[in-house]
């Protein structure tokens, strides 16, 4: 019988759960521990790093895990490096589950960089009103702009290192009117976002848009090439078919 290792924390990730579980199949999905209270699964989970490539791949082999499906967040670049090189080393087959970048639109106004340091600068010197809508672990880039007003969204409380803030403790997925009332709310004048894709940060872009709001979007880091579906449907045909077939 197969065995699934599906690496987690993304809404598609939750997803391929479900199905995995109304089909009875024997699945673990992985969480790193970033936040305290994740959500709750329909099929086993573990929390915690594995130990670099060599851990994950000893996890594989020590698990008997037939199957690994890489469903984290395209920013999550070192899981997915590691996952490619231990599903190797360990002859596991390997599947991405991804989700296509978000793209401008008319209206939208972005300013694409290449990662938080570029943001930093895009934002110029004058003082703003700035959603730093990054979560919490690479905020410590941007205390060299602390001229600026930041509104912060953390899933769960911390004490922020950047002076002249306000945090927001809400996770997602997050709808339009509460995206339109909290930039309203903070007068925000700029949105920082990562290019996640899917669905649940989406929110704030469209906000964004009928605001009239500038945005500077982070593009993703470099993941190395692997084999990939952007679709339930397409991961669930992979385990029975062991092709990608456009589904
Ligand atoms: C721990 C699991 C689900 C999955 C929900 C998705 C949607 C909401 C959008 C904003 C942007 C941000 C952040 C975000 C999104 C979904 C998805 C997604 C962005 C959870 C989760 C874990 C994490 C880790 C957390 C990071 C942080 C990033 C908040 C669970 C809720 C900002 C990324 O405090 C910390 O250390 C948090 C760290 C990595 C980025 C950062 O640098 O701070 N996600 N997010 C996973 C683990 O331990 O393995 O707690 O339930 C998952 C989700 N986050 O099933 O409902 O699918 O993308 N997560 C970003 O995109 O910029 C919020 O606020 O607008
Ligand atoms: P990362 O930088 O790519 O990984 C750093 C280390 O964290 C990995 O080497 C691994 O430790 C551990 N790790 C990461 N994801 C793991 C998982 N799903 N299961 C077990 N260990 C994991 O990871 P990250 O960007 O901090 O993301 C961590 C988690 O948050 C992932 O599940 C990701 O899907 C989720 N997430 C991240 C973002 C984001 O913006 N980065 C957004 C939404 C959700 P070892 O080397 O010890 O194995």
């Amino acid at each position: 019988m197969r065995h699934i290792l599906l690496l987690g924390g993304t809404t598609e990730a939750s997803a391929l759960a479900t199905a995995l579980a109304a089909r009875g199949e024997r699945a673990v999905l992985s969480y790193a521990g970033r936040t305290e209270a994740p959500r709750a699964q329909a099929i086993p989970t573990r929390v915690g790093g594995f130990g670099g490539v060599e851990g994950l791949a000893e996890y594989l082999t020590r698990e008997g895990v037939t199957h690994l499906v890489d469903a984290t967040h395209p920013f999550a670049a070192r899981i997915s490096a590691n996952a490619i090189a231990a599903a190797e080393r360990a002859s596991v087959k390997l599947l991405a589950l991804t989700r296509p970048e978000w793209v401008d639109g008319p209206g939208d106004r972005w300013t694409r960089v290449a990662d938080t340091a570029e943001a930093v600068a895009a934002l110029g010197t004058d003082p703003a009103r700035i959603f730093l809508a990054l979560g919490r672990q690479t905020i410590g880039d941007f205390v060299h702009a602390a001229q600026h007003f930041y509104l912060l969204r953390f899933v769960d409380a911390a004490e922020p290192t950047l002076p002249n803030h306000h945090l927001v403790v809400d996770r997602g997925p997050f709808t339009l009117a509460g995206e339109l009332a909290l930039l309203r709310e903070h007068r925000i004048q700029t949105i920082v976002a990562k290019n996640a894709g899917g669905s649940g940060a989406r929110a704030k872009l469209d906000a964004a848009r009928e605001l009239g709001l500038p945005v500077v979007m982070i593009d993703r880091p470099f993941i190395p090439p692997r084999p990939h579906a952007d679709s339930v449907a397409a991961v669930l045909d992979w385990l029975d078919h062991g092709v990608v077939r456009g589904v």
